[in-house]
C-alpha cells in the first residue's frame, strides 16, 4: 500500500537570521522504500543543513515550533526551545537516514542563492528496524510528525543564551531555520 505526505516548510528566527527560509517536502511510502523528498529557498547560502522529522516516541502529534517558543526571550528558538511541541529528533534527512545518525557532515549545503534540493530513496525495513531499535516502535507514523531544517553559518553572532549542541557540533548547527507539519494526503 503507498502512502503520500507532503509539509509545507515555514521560516523559524527569519527576523535574527535575515531570511525566510521556505519550501516542501514530499515522501512516498510503499512496501519497501521511503522516497523523500526536499526543496529549500532562501536558506543561509553556502551552508551545510541540518534536517530531520522530530516528534513524540509516544505516538503525541507533533506541532511545529513559532516564536511562542521562545520561552527565554532572547529572540531565537532554539533546538531545546521546540522540544516542549515538538518532540525529539528523530531521522535525519542526509546521505544514510535508514542509519539514523544524526551528527554528520552529510547533510544539504545550500547554493550561492540559499537553494538546495534533497532527494533520496531510504530501504524502508532497515529504517523501520533501527526506529524500533531507538524508539520502540517500528511505525513511523509520519502524519504524526514534522520537519527541521537548521543550519546559520558560524559568523553569525549568536547570544550566548542560545542552546542546542549535539556532540561536537554547536548552536549554528541545530539552529532552526524552517519548520513543517507533515500531512497525509490521498
Ligand atoms: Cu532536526
Amino acid at each position: 500500500m503507498t502512502k503520500k505526505y507532503i509539509a509545507n516548510i515555514v521560516p523559524l528566527n527569519e527576523d535574527f537570521i535575515g531570511t525566510s527560509a521556505h519550501g516542501t517536502a514530499e515522501f512516498i511510502q510503499n512496501n519497501d522504500r521511503l522516497h523523500i523528498k526536499i526543496e529549500m529557498f532562501d536558506t543561509p547560502k553556502n551552508t551545510q543543513h541540518w534536517e530531520h522529522f522530530h516528534g513524540f516516541p509516544d505516538g503525541k502529534d507533533a506541532q511545529i515550533a513559532t516564536m511562542k517558543q521562545d520561552l527565554n526571550q532572547d529572540g531565537l528558538v532554539d533546538l531545546p526551545e521546540t522540544e516542549i511541541v515538538s518532540g525529539t529528533t528523530m531521522v535525519p534527512f542526509d546521505n544514510a537516514p535508514h542509519e539514523m545518525n544524526i551528527p554528520n557532515d552529510n547533510y544539504p549545503v545550500s547554493d550561492d542563492n540559499g537553494y538546495f534540493a534533497y532527494e533520496i530513496d531510504v530501504p524502508l525495513d532497515q529504517l523501520q528496524k533501527k526506529f524500533k531499535k531507538v524508539f520502540g516502535t517500528d511505525d513511523l507514523e509520519l502524519d504524526k510528525r514534522v520537519i527541521y531544517v537548521h543550519g546559520v553559518p558560524e559568523e553569525l553572532n549568536l547570544p550566548s543564551t542560545v542552546a542546542g549542541e549535539v556532540g561536537s557540533y554547536d548552536a549554528h548547527v541545530t539552529l532552526p531555520i524552517a519548520t513543517g507539519k507533515i500531512q497525509a494526503i490521498d
